[in-house]
């Protein structure tokens, strides 16, 4: 059987230049879909899940084309990782160009200068006017091991704190630092020792002010671990999967200055929110903090997989040489990639791109919160914003309300995701190269879908 049996005619070419529009010619899926589907349901294990039940043949701008010719709104960036838009031209023509040169030779037998070149970007981007060196990996769980491995080695301690409501990867290691059991690690244990939990600061919850947060989680790490036995305190500075939970002001200062007065590396999550996501290159600016080690994926290379740990000189030294690495960290196709991105982010207005849509997601969403007190909260930064959908009596989570919201969004042809610890968070992550057409007709959707549910 080859690849696009069911797609044989002419596919389209994705980008920017495929028609800006939600178009649906059939119900979702559509028949290719659906066959497509079938044949996923046969050869891949049901663990591995989907969220919207078509089959993506071209992407770009703001919109997903499906094998039917449906053309979805994209509010997903395929979890925030297509923030420069999909098939971007400038990083499409990088991964070509690459390609025809040299696709492997593995950066610890023969290196090769666009890995150094993406280290000294992000030694370059990074928050923090110090010395930085970065370590180039695949995915995000990679990069986050590699960060603990680094903290363990240099501080010489093993144990590791993580928060209520993170999400840190699937690998053994990133499922113990992670907080939800389904779906990510329900039967799948034992997880990795010496890895503790400490209460996050989620206003909307929990009401505390950020330096009262922080004095419970510092006072539960004092006497629950002792800092002189942690390595590292890992934090999204905002929490993704767990449900964009912003941490009131002051929170991260205050433990990042715990960290550094007790020698413990404070390692900033980045994974989803870096790279101009939340209208900062990364997120660590928006709470003036400085972390001694970041660890990126996502966003980094326009779709390509490539993650990194950048950090303190003298930390990311710690290591033995041949300590750290593998096969295809910093794939040279995924380093011209992020060239690529880190170009348009550098010099195309990106950032300011999405503080706009910030603007207008917020707006909008903060205008139906007024009039439909289910939505209990908006939160987030830039092209990251969320609504929490609540029981307007006791603040209860709705997660059965979530879901039918954004099971009627996406019959509807509009790629929304959720997320949260209760399951009652629907999370607005678009490329930066939606419109704001596109994206008001996306937000007009997920409304009509909250009408009727
Ligand atoms: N850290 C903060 O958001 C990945 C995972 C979705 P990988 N988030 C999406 C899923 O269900 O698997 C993520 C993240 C943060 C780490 C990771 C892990 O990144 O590239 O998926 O390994």
């Amino acid at each position: 059987m080859t690849l696009l049996d069911s797609t044989a005619e002419a596919l389209p070419l994705g980008g920017p230049d495929l028609p800006q529009r939600r178009r649906l010619v059939t119900d979702l899926p559509g028949p290719r879909s659906a066959a497509l589907l079938a044949r996923k349901a046969d050869a891949v294990p049901a663990g591995v899940g989907h969220t919207v039940p078509v089959a993506a043949v071209a992407a770009g701008g703001g919109v997903v084309v499906d094998a039917d010719g449906n053309s979805l709104i994209d509010l997903g960036s395929g979890i925030a990782v297509t923030t420069v838009g999909n098939a971007h031209p400038t990083v499409a023509a990088a991964v070509a160009t690459q390609a025809a040169q040299f696709t492997h030779t593995c950066f610890m037998i023969s290196p090769y200068e666009s890995y150094i070149a993406v280290a000294e970007a992000l030694n370059r981007l990074t928050p923090g006017d110090f010395a930085k060196k970065s370590a180039l990996f695949n995915s995000g769980a990679e990069a986050v091991e590699n960060a603990i491995k680094i903290a363990r080695k240099h501080t010489g301690r093993q144990a590791v704190v993580a928060f209520d409501h993170g999400y840190h990867g699937r690998t053994n290691l990133t499922m113990a630092l992670t907080a939800k059991s389904m779906p990510y690690k329900s039967g799948f244990g034992p997880f990795a020792p010496e890895v503790y939990r400490a209460p996050m600061s989620y206003p909307f919850r929990d009401g505390l002010c950020g330096p009262d947060a922080a004095a419970r989680a510092i006072s539960q790490l004092e006497k629950q671990i002792g800092a002189d036995s942690l390595a590292a305190v890992i934090i999204e500075p905002i929490q993704g999967e767990g449900g964009f939970v912003v941490p009131a002001d002051g929170f991260l200062p205050a433990i990042a200055q715990w960290c550094r007065a007790n020698g413990v590396v404070f390692i900033a999550d980045e994974v989803q929110t870096g790279f101009a996501r939340t209208g900062h290159m990364f997120a660590s600016e928006i709470f003036g903090i400085e972390p001694d080690l970041i660890a990126t994926a996502k966003g980094i290379a326009g779709g390509l997989p490539l993650a990194a740990v950048t950090g303190r000189s003298d930390i990311m030294d710690a290591s033995h040489a041949g300590g750290l690495g593998g096969t295809y960290g910093g794939n040279p196709i995924a380093c011209a990639a992020a060239l690529a991105a880190i170009d348009v982010f550098e010099n195309d207005g990106v950032i300011e791109r999405a503080q706009q849509i910030g603007a207008l997601l917020t707006r909008r969403l903060t205008a139906l919160q007024a009039s439909d007190p289910r939505i209990g909260d908006v939160r987030g930064h830039g092209a990251m914003i969320a609504a929490e959908f609540v029981d307007p009596e006791t603040k209860e989570p709705d997660a059965a309300l979530t879901a039918a919201v954004a099971r009627e969004a996406i019959a509807q042809g509009v790629i929304v995701l959720t997320c949260g610890t209760y399951g009652n968070v629907i999370r607005f992550l678009p490329p930066l190269s939606i419109s704001d057409e596109l994206l008001d007709e996306g937000l007009d959707i997920v409304q009509a879908a909250l009408a009727v549910a």
